[in-house]
């Protein structure tokens, strides 16, 4: 299936999974919904899905776990806009959420949004093993020795002379953890075999590396009307990318080899793949 087909369910399950919560604290639910409800692409919670059908799965069942993905995803946004952090004002064309709300409430926010992700793959009527497998799998790749890591390389990266390897393990880190974590947590709501989350795994981080180029590329040449946030930052803040080190025509080269790879290792999938191998190459001259 495609993404387009997914989105209105996802969407619908985002704002079903949002706590209902009575009293003062509704405020917290009420700034989870801003932070999810404004457009993000939904690229993460579409794997989970995508995988766990062409696994033979009910990606119905598989719907929390989208959801879990997406609430980790939209915390991380928002702890990476805080000023303490990326300093950025605008998120998905609207004031990110520490303008909105203030600092303090932004990071709770994201905590909330962070804790509460746990509790959805709880939710998920798939096996116990499934869930444990998809909770051990997303706080690995989200955390420490995953996106949390690659986030805090990044932050070094900024104090130092950064050689194209550590921007490389820094990128495997903070956007490839979180893809490949999508595409593996769908197989195992499937209940797939280890060749299909093997070919998972390697089709996320692929996929992951060529996503990240081309968000390099975009800081160059989007439109920010369109990107929904300012261009621009990462030459204005000297940062290395792929960009800086390659150029723009290399670095699509580059994002054009790792989607190919990528596809190749859908090859365990057959044709039940199809619409997989047309999203990544459709990411791979994505505008936003
Ligand atoms: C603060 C722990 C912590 C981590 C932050 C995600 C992240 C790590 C930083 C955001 C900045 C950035 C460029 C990250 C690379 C991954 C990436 C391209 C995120 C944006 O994902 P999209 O394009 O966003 O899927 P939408 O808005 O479509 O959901």
């Amino acid at each position: 299936m495609k993404i387009e087909e997914y989105i209105p369910v996802i969407d619908r399950e985002l704002t079903e999974s949002i706590p209902q919560i009575e009293g003062e604290h509704s405020a917290v639910a009420d700034m989870m919904r801003y932070c999810l409800e404004n457009g993000g692409k939904r690229v993460r919670p579409y794997l989970v899905l995508e995988f766990c059908r062409i696994c033979g799965g009910n990606f119905k069942k598989a719907l929390p776990v989208a959801a879990a993905i997406e609430f980790l995803h939209t915390y991380s946004l928002v702890h990476d806009d805080l000023p303490c952090m990326d300093d950025s004002d605008t998120r998905r064309g609207r004031p990110s959420a520490h303008v909105k709300f203030g600092e303090a409430n932004a990071l709770l926010c994201g905590d909330a949004l962070l804790t509460e992700s746990f509790g959805l793959i709880a939710s998920a009527e798939i096996p116990p093993y499934a869930a444990v497998r998809c909770v051990s799998e997303l706080s690995w790749l989200a955390g420490a020795d995953g996106m949390v890591g690659g986030q805090y390389r990044d932050l070094l990266n900024e104090s130092r002379e950064c050689s194209a390897k550590d921007m490389i393990s820094t990128e495997e880190l903070k956007t490839c953890a979180l893809i490949r974590a999508a595409c593996c947590m769908g197989c195992y709501c499937a209940g797939a075999d280890s060749d299909r989350c093997d070919a998972a795994d390697g089709f996320g981080h692929d996929l992951g590396l060529a996503f990240q180029i081309r968000d390099d590329i975009l800081d160059v040449t989007a439109d920010p009307e369109i990107l929904g946030k300012p261009v621009g930052g990462d030459e204005q803040n000297q940062k290395i990318t792929y960009v800086s080190i390659l150029g723009l025509e290399k670095a699509q080269a580059e994002v054009e080899r790792l989607t190919t790879s990528a596809i190749r290792r859908l090859g365990v999938f057959g044709a039940a793949a199809d619409d997989l191998r047309a999203f990544a190459g459709m990411l791979a001259k994505r505008d936003h």
